[in-house]
This record gives C-alpha cells, structure tokens and sequence, in this order.
C-alpha cells in the first residue's frame, strides 16, 4: 500500500534520515512532540502492529537496537526516552505503515488513556 512513509522510503519524498540500512528507515518526525523524535520505520511494508507475523519478529528486534542506538547517538540514553508504536484509530495511528516513535530530550508528560 502507497503511504507518505512508502514515498519517504522510496526517495520521492525527502526526509532528515538518521539512520538507514536494507531493511529499516528513521528519519526526524516532520512534527515534533518532543525536542528528540525520530520515526523508525521497517521498509518491508506492514500495516500496523495487527499485521506482524512471527517471521517478522527478527525485524521488530532490529528496531529495537536501532532504537538504542539512535538514543545514544541523539543523546536522550542516559536521560531516557520513550519507543512509542500508535495502533488503529484509538491508538492515535495516522498513517497505515507500521513506525515507531522514539521520543525524548525533555521530562515527558504522563501517558494518558
Ligand atoms: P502516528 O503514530 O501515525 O500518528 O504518527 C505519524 C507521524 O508521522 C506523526 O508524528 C507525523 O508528524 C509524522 N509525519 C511525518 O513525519 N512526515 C509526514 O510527511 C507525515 C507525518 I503526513
């Protein structure tokens, strides 16, 4: 499926990249909830967490480390942050690509629901 995060993978749409390999994306949040927030997306195409198989389980991992790795590297590790994956329309998902926010460099607010 054709998503803004598709054509941000593809190039069609540029996008402030912090980290990319064959398999996962991340680049800077267009509107940011925090002075950190980053997008970590698989460029396999997945809809939403409803649609992870166990064989992309591997992948869902290597979010994770990239995850780590960027809060090192954008400097939010040892303060803290927050990996964060919207699902469906109560869960706040707005677009239909499976991502993953990674949030921090301020006291974050309490989670709310
Ligand atoms: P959500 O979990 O689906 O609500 O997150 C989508 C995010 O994608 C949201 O934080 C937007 O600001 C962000 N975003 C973006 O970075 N670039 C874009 O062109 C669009 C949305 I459209």
């Amino acid at each position: 499926m054709e998503t803004i995060f598709s054509k941000i993978i593809e190039g069609s749409i540029p996008s402030n990249k912090v980290f990319e390999n064959e398999r996962i994306l991340a680049f800077h949040d267009i509107a940011p909830a925090a002075p950190v927030h980053v997008l970590i997306i698989p460029k396999k195409f997945i809809a939403s967490m409803n649609e992870v198989t166990p064989e992309d389980l591997p992948l869902i991992a290597e979010i994770h480390s990239v995850a780590q790795q960027l809060a090192i590297q954008l400097g939010i590790a040892e303060s803290g942050y927050r990996l964060i994956n919207n699902s469906g329309p109560d869960g706040g998902q707005t677009v239909p690509h499976l991502h993953y926010h990674l949030l921090g460099g301020a006291k974050l607010g309490a989670l709310t629901g």
